[in-house]
């Protein structure tokens, strides 16, 4: 052995991994990595996908060799959101990974840099504010907390890698914004490598020194979690809206928070309503349809064929669905299915939403 040369470690720097943890895998069998190598995350390990905790175990393993920053998405598990209307994804994953599991993975969080200066490379998750020292970088630009209306990270204005006096001495490598290609700027200067995985596009690697691309397909996981989810959460949610302040008044009378929350709702919920309007057969179901008048199932039914006026389906239940208030009754019946609904999501069975609610409502008749 030549103990005098110099050791030329080689790095597989990994776009947003979000749960495609079967593609991780494939992505590292198509590359070799040696002892000495490093496999380095850009962050948003976890959500979407359906394998968020074994990445992150699989990274927590090995934290010399295996590194990654904090993204945005590690960020907001720390923060705990619990409602965050705008985005289902953290709570699919909470759903579906053991709470055991789950305070190992706030564990790992916790450790993870807001970016890596690595001889090779500067990693960062979602962008630098270009001629900022790394050291005065806000930390939300480099996490991409709250981007989506900032200026240079919003995809309406010119992208903070586009700025011509970005000059960076060596490559800075992100992820967190999504393109259908890597982007790759200043003569290889600059790279995204956010192409999509778990929701359809790819997952995509850059390996360091001899930057060459390697990427692999992903489904599109979220799309099918949230069309198992979205009917689930919004039974829990229903008893714990503001019925009282909402029933009786017009939207435009809404307190602002009750209107804020909608506003988000309609975004997140627009694959949710496709969900509930392709599986009206179970909602009908589980809010006990059988036992209702005419009047109330013809109400019912307007309301699940019609579009919404606020377009959420928050607004859909608390508008039509109950016409003249809530159904005490009918809501707790929805409420009693829910036990039945999270023990199989706990234990990551597929969800038969018409044979429980079928079940739940026929002991229940
Ligand atoms: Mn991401």
């Amino acid at each position: 052995m030549c103990h005098t040369a110099p050791v030329m470690r080689r790095l597989l720097v990994v776009g947003d991994i979000h749960g495609c943890f079967h593609e991780l895998e494939a992505l590292r069998r198509l590359v070799e990595l040696g002892p000495a190598d490093l496999l380095v995350s850009v962050g948003d390990l976890v959500d979407r996908g359906p394998a968020s905790f074994e990445v992150v175990r699989y990274f927590a393993a090995d934290p010399v060799h295996r590194l990654a920053v904090l993204g945005n998405h590690e960020e907001k598990h720390l923060r705990g959101d619990r409602h965050e209307l705008d985005d289902p994804s953290g709570r699919i994953t909470r759903t579906i990974t053991r709470p055991r599991d789950y305070e190992t993975m706030l564990e790992y969080f916790r450790t993870l840099p807001l970016y890596l200066d690595l001889p090779e490379a500067l990693v960062v998750h979602a962008g630098l504010l270009p001629n900022v020292p790394l050291a005065e970088q806000p930390p939300k630009v480099l996490t991409g907390r709250g981007s989506q209306g900032r200026p240079g990270f919003d995809g309406a204005t010119p992208w903070w890698f586009d700025d011509p006096t970005l000059q960076p001495a060596k490559p800075v490598i992100f992820g967190h914004s999504v393109f259908s290609e890597v982007v790759r700027r200043a003569e290889g200067r600059v790279w995204g490598l956010d192409t999509g995985a778990a929701v359809g596009g790819r997952l995509s690697g850059l390996l360091l020194p001899e930057l060459s691309l390697v990427s692999v397909p992903t489904p599109d996981y979220y799309r099918e979690l949230l069309r198992h989810f979205a009917p689930v959460f919004l039974l829990r949610d229903l008893p714990h809206l503001p019925w009282r302040r909402v029933l009786g008044m017009r939207p435009e009378d809404w307190p602002d928070e009750v209107a804020r929350r909608l506003v988000h709702a309609r975004h997140a919920w627009r694959d949710a309503l496709a969900a509930l309007a392709a599986d009206v057969g179970s909602l009908r179901a589980l809010l006990g349809w059988e036992q209702q008048g005419p009047d109330t199932r013809e109400a019912w039914a307007r309301a699940l064929r019609s579009r919404p006026e606020l377009g959420s389906p928050y607004s859909t239940v608390l508008l039509h669905a109950f016409p003249g208030g809530p159904d005490p009754a009918v809501v707790a019946k929805a409420w009693s299915c829910l036990a039945e609904l999270e023990k199989a999501v706990a234990y990551r069975h597929q969800l038969d939403l018409a044979a429980i609610a079928g079940a739940v409502g026929g002991s229940a008749a």
